[in-house]
């Protein structure tokens, strides 16, 4: 095989997919650590500090995953029996092993999310379950932003306070899946802590748009994030030297959170394109951050399939003729020229 033959490798299945930069890596060495279960890291301090601020909440938690995050969150703020309101197409519902219910007992109550990641006000308020011997309890109501299954929507400011508003008056919680909150402010042109101000707590994720190798914050007020930090250990969350990873986040806040406008303009592109491609489709004005949806209108998916995999890119099948890209920092603008060619060869033909 000769130089030529071997072709990059464009990976538009996750912005999870991402390698850290040499500056995270050399943070890392550099990073003075401590046991953080006895609180004595003071890496990890200074990123649970820093989140906090952010977020514009008074205390923060450094867990392993977005997953772990949403887990400990719903766990802190319900207990066995209750129940949490929370999107049909949420991840949490979806794609996080029914974690709240196996390990927390925790009943879902999903409310249709509207395409723009939303759930109506007036659903969400019939879902909450009144005082009866035969039902559970509601005591949370959990949001998405950006709403991954719904092309990455970014849910604006005014939409969380409304949810926040009517939770404050029924007497309920809420919880925000902010696993691409960065990515949601950027695309709004608004500051992180103007979409999590009203909610009770928000978990972020360090590892996708943000590029660190692993890692996740729960930002709350100091008593929430105190009974947090309990429940992480139950759930064998508790780390040691964790300001290894801790210094990569920090970085990651530092270098990572502007660049994210380059990936929402490449997945602008990479939309734009494929609705100029026969045999695919897409709705490119949904666009308006790193998560593009497409369908393949005729022809075997699994064909289409093999041939765009087999031409060097990556992405996810999300459905029998629906599929998933996602733009991130190791995706450049050629990539996408490249990725448009290789989609469009694959469609050619397919009846
Ligand atoms: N999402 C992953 C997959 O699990 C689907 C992806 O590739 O998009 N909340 C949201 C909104 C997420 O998109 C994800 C990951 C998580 C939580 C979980 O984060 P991790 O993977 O760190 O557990």
């Amino acid at each position: 095989m000769s130089a030529e033959d071997i072709v990059r490798i464009v990976d538009l299945r996750s912005d999870t997919v991402t390698l850290p930069p040499p500056a995270m890596r050399e943070a890392a060495l550099r990073a003075p650590l401590g046991d953080d279960v006895y609180g004595e890291d003071p890496t990890v301090r200074t990123l649970e500090e820093q989140a906090a601020e952010i977020t514009g909440k008074e205390a923060a938690l450094l867990v392993t995953s977005g997953t772990m995050g949403n887990l400990v969150a719903v766990l802190t703020h319900c207990g066995r029996g209750d129940e949490v309101i929370l999107g049909d197409q949420s991840h949490t519902f979806l794609y996080e092993v029914g974690g709240i219910s196996a390990l927390g007992g925790v009943h879902p109550h999903p409310v249709h999310n509207e395409p723009d990641g939303t759930m109506p006000l007036r659903e969400i308020e019939a879902a909450i379950r009144p005082e009866n011997v035969h039902f559970p309890r509601t005591r949370l109501i959990c949001l998405e932003n950006t709403h991954n299954r719904c092309w990455g929507a970014p849910l604006k400011p005014e939409y969380t306070c409304a949810v926040a508003k009517l939770a404050r008056a029924r007497g309920l919680a809420v919880h925000l899946d902010g696993a691409r909150i960065f990515n949601a402010a950027i695309a709004l042109g608004v500051e992180v802590r103007e979409l999590t101000c009203d909610v009770d707590s928000v978990t972020f994720c360090l590892s996708k748009g943000l590029a660190a190798p692993v890692g996740s914050v729960i930002c709350g007020e100091r008593e929430f994030v105190a009974e947090a930090r309990r429940i992480r250990k139950m759930v064998g969350g508790g780390m040691r030297q964790a300001g290894i990873i801790a210094a990569y986040g920090i970085v990651a806040l530092q270098t990572m959170v502007e660049r994210l406008a380059g990936d929402h303009e490449n997945a602008k592109l990479l939309a734009r394109g494929i609705a100029n491609i026969d045999g695919l489709s897409t709705e490119p004005e949904r666009v308006q951050t790193n998560i593009v949806y497409f369908e393949l209108e005729r022809g075997d998916p699994e064909e289409f399939y093999r041939r765009v995999r087999a031409g060097g890119i990556l992405f996810h099948r999300m459905g029998e003729r629906k599929f998933r890209l996602v733009t991130h920092y190791g995706i450049t603008r050629p990539d996408i020229d490249r990725a448009l060619a290789v989609l469009a060869d694959a469609a050619k033909g397919l009846v």
